[in-house]
């Protein structure tokens, strides 16, 4: 029974023996093998293509030892299935077309949300055979804000600032179009734990990009439909990165865990939220580029900050390209190794 799996259990705040692990990117470019099909197959084909799909999401779990799969896909695909094309450019990252103007915003598909995932269902169905019980598999999507970044800069940023004057110039637009986004990705969510996802995690990678003011205004309220949504149908994660001062009213959402980046310590997470939350995270993914060793202490000194449960062990955001699969696994290792 996959309800008994270790990472559910610790979701459901269970006490158990040693905490679970995953990592944020663990299906990506730090792997050789998965770079073999990158050279044969575009971004896409290996997300939508159900045999391209299940290879790639089970490849960590094979090769790493990870006690949870995240499906192979991208946040961007809600950008897509709003009707705007999304170019995965080697060495450069995603560019796409963007949504400023009211007429662009206006335009923009949520009826077609059904057709464009027609793809999801059988890739999911795959990768479940693919696991064939092993571990969960989590489903995903970006939180609105972080796509809107998206969407309105045309490309990733070190500081969104296209994205920002948007939202200060044109808040009614950009309600609209974070309305637009929200409702894409409910819909999204459910074909997800439809097709069997066991968990969801909610990507607010810029959250903490925000001012506590501007996050409460532009993110929060559409991360709280989102959860409201999503109440009776799997335990969702929300790593709203760097985004320390909303903690509280994260937990008020009814998340089953929150994910935290290296910046915020868990003592404090803890004092904010109460000692029975359900914590994620938070090695800074740079010390993944250290010795394996050296790793394996790091790991160790991490989980001890935790405290004795109540906690998934994961980095404090996504794994580097550079980092070698024997740091990798000396992570999961240190993590599976752990007694409390
Ligand atoms: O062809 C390639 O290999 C391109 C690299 C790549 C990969 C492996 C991209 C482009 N996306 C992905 C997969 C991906 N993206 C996953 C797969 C599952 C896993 O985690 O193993 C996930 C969960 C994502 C989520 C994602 N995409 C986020 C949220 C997580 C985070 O790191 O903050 C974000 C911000 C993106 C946008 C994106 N897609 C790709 C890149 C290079 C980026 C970042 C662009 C930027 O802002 O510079």
């Amino acid at each position: 029974m996959i309800e008994q799996h270790l990472f559910l259990r610790t979701l459901s705040g269970e006490k158990t023996e040693r905490p679970p692990v995953w990592f944020m990117r663990q299906a990506g470019r730090y792997l050789p093998d998965y770079m073999k099909l990158k050279e044969k197959y575009s971004f896409f084909e290996r997300v939508q293509n159900p045999d391209l799909a299940r290879e790639i999401t089970v490849m960590p779990v094979d090769q790493i030892g990870v006690d949870a799969a995240i499906l192979f896909s991208d946040i961007l695909v809600i950008a897509q299935s709003l009707g705007l094309k999304v170019d995965m450019i080697p060495g450069k990252g995603p560019v796409l077309e963007t949504a400023r103007t009211q007429s662009e915003v206006n335009r923009l598909n949520v009826e077609g949300t059904h057709d464009f995932f027609k793809y999801a269902n059988p890739a999911i169905k795959a990768v479940k055979e693919g696991l064939n019980n092993r571990v969960p598999l989590i489903g995903f999507a970006g939180s609105p804000w972080t796509l809107l970044c998206y969407i309105v800069q045309g490309q990733g940023s070190k500081d969104f600032g296209i994205a920002k004057a948007f939202i200060v110039n044109e808040p009614i637009r950009a309600k609209l179009l974070l309305d637009k986004i929200t409702e894409a990705t409910i819909d999204y969510l459910n074909i997800q734990v439809d097709a069997g996802c066991d968990a969801l995690q909610i990507f607010d990678s810029w959250g903490g990009m925000l001012s506590p003011e501007m996050y409460s205004e532009f993110s929060l309220p559409y991360l709280q439909r989102i959860m409201a949504a999503m109440q009776d149908r799997a335990p969702v994660i929300l790593f709203a990165k760097g985004a320390w001062y909303a903690l509280k009213e994260l937990q008020e959402t009814g998340a089953a865990a929150l994910g935290l980046s290296w910046t915020t310590p868990a003592s404090f997470a803890r004092e904010i939220c109460g000692s029975k939350i359900v914590l994620q995270g938070n090695l800074d993914p740079s010390i993944l580029l250290a010795k394996p060793d050296a790793v394996k202490i790091a790991t160790i000194k991490m989980i001890d900050q935790f405290g004795p449960g109540r906690h998934i062990v994961n980095l404090g955001h996504g794994v580097l390209p550079q980092t070698s699969v024997d740091s990798a696994r000396a992570f999961v290792d240190a993590a599976k190794s752990y007694r409390y």
